[in-house]
């Protein structure tokens, strides 16, 4: 065994721009797990990594070390291949995950997914799934198992269990000005999903105004880390980039995520949201080898959510998740405004008019999601609560001419909007005096996995939850 290096030895050649022996890294996460490093020594290795860098073999350990350093979960072998999961870096109005996994599971596959909730400005899985009275995050892995044996996805909250480094490491990025790491990224995303013993992965990396991602040139860099390291984890991997400029749809904000997903599972929903459901879903399916290529999985994707068996997989997922069986069913198949009593509406819904006359450019999704946020549809620190109720519901599209006092925007909150926050929704709609040029499309980029074998899948060193 190698001896045991000091973690301030270790933090100066990082600091120094020397590259970390696979041990080291085990070593300095072995003491973030085990709780003997200092927070300011985690700090400063955090701002070393960040400042200096990490070599794609360094960023593999780091990612091998933090899966490893948890538990993972453990499926039927007879799952094998079919066991698949997407991930986004976060948008304003990405409802994607709710018609993804459904519509997944009702193409064949297995999809455990584990979605976080919102914090800043964008908005998480679970918190539109607790919007749905009785909706339960919480599953331990036995009731995952069974959910995705009845009912083929579930998407649950990470258990205390799972990938214990990141939950240290990523709380302490955010307070250290280290989040936009590429190689802490690579790692805090690829450590959780390696633990969920995928066949393939889809990451939806976004770029642009409201993405974590500034530039599609920083996006591409993310994705190819990304792909490189999930592969080599034995999980075929692939990626899309992804604008996010514009709110993903025409509806931000917990409930009316979840009603606007809901449309799309009964065959709906607006273009640019369908575009990129079918295209991660393809995608996953192609990768998986459950289609031949990628446009025979969109046509098998457009098939399940035309033919309402991508809607009745997520009315079982909700049965299996603590709803109870009249609300999920009332939900999945009642009109749009029974839905939404159901949810709860907000107290007040108020429609904004243009102020002028004008040809609708684009409508800026950060502004809005900063408002939203600040009347309750997000959360300031990790544990608050938020309102389902508030959000917003885009009225118009890009390239519609629009007459002055003709309403855009509905915001549905309970009470809070003041003049300030009218102003900075007023500023999310760009008018121009002529119709805007072409967009440029969505989905600009896929990052495809190299040719070549795939390593086998790997299992953490420590037994996983069968063995017990
Ligand atoms: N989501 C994660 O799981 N990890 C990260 O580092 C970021 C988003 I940024």
């Amino acid at each position: 065994m190698a001896a045991q290096v000091s973690l301030p030895t270790l933090i100066r050649k990082k600091r120094d721009g020397e590259r970390l022996e696979d041990e080291e890294i085990q070593s300095f996460v072995r003491s973030v797990t085990e709780g003997t490093a200092q927070e300011g020594q985690i700090g400063a290795m955090l701002m070393a990594i960040r400042l200096q860098g990490m070599t794609a073999g360094e960023t593999l350990a780091l990612t091998r070390a933090m899966a490893g350093a948890g538990r993972a979960l453990a499926w039927p072998p007879a799952w094998q291949g079919r066991l698949v999961d997407k991930h986004s870096t976060g948008g304003v109005g990405d409802k994607v995950s709710l018609v993804l996994a459904p519509a997944l599971a009702a193409c064949g596959c297995k999809v455990p997914m584990i979605s976080g909730r919102g914090l800043g400005h964008t908005g998480g899985t679970l918190d539109k799934l607790e919007a749905i009275p009785g909706f339960r995050v919480s599953q331990s892995p036995e009731e995952m198992r069974i959910i995705l044996e009845r009912v083929g996805c579930c998407i649950v909250g990470q258990s205390e269990e799972l990938a214990p480094a990141d939950r240290v490491l990523y709380a302490l990025r955010d307070v250290t000005a280290t989040v936009d790491s590429v190689p802490l990224i690579t790692a805090s995303i690829l450590s959780k999903k390696a633990a969920e013993q995928l066949s393939a992965l889809v990451l939806d990396v976004k770029f642009g105004g409201a993405a974590l991602c500034p530039t599609q040139d920083s996006a591409r860099e993310l994705a190819h880390s990304l792909v490189s390291v999930g592969q080599q984890l034995g999980v075929r991997s692939a990626a899309v980039l992804s604008r996010m400029e514009q709110p993903l749809g025409r509806s931000v904000g917990n409930a009316l995520e979840l009603l606007e997903a809901l449309e799309m599972l009964g065959g709906g929903a607006p273009p640019d949201l369908r575009d990129l459901v079918i295209a991660l879903g393809g995608l996953l399916l192609w990768l998986s080898g459950l289609a031949g290529g990628e446009a025979e999985g969109r046509a098998r994707l457009g098939a399940v959510l035309g033919d309402g068996s991508a809607l009745s997989r997520f009315q079982a997922m909700l049965e299996a998740q603590g709803v109870p069986p009249p609300t999920a069913h009332r939900l999945c198949t009642g009109t749009p405004p029974q839905r939404h009593l159901l949810l709860g509406r907000a107290r007040s819904c108020e429609e904004l008019p243009a102020l002028r006359e004008g040809w609708v450019q684009r409508v800026e999704a950060l502004p809005l999601a900063r408002v939203l946020h600040e009347l309750g549809a997000g959360r300031a620190r990790a544990g608050d609560p938020v309102n389902p109720r508030v959000g917003a519901e885009v009225l118009v599209a890009v390239g519609q001419h629009l007459r002055a006092g003709e309403p855009w925007l509905r915001v549905h909150h309970d009470g809070g909007l003041g003049p300030g926050g009218l102003r900075a929704l007023q500023g999310a709609l760009v008018l121009g005096p002529a119709p805007p040029p072409a967009p440029p499309p969505l989905l600009a980029e896929t990052v495809l996995p190299l040719p070549g074998p795939l390593p086998r899948p790997e299992t953490p060193d420590n037994r996983s939850i069968d063995d017990q």
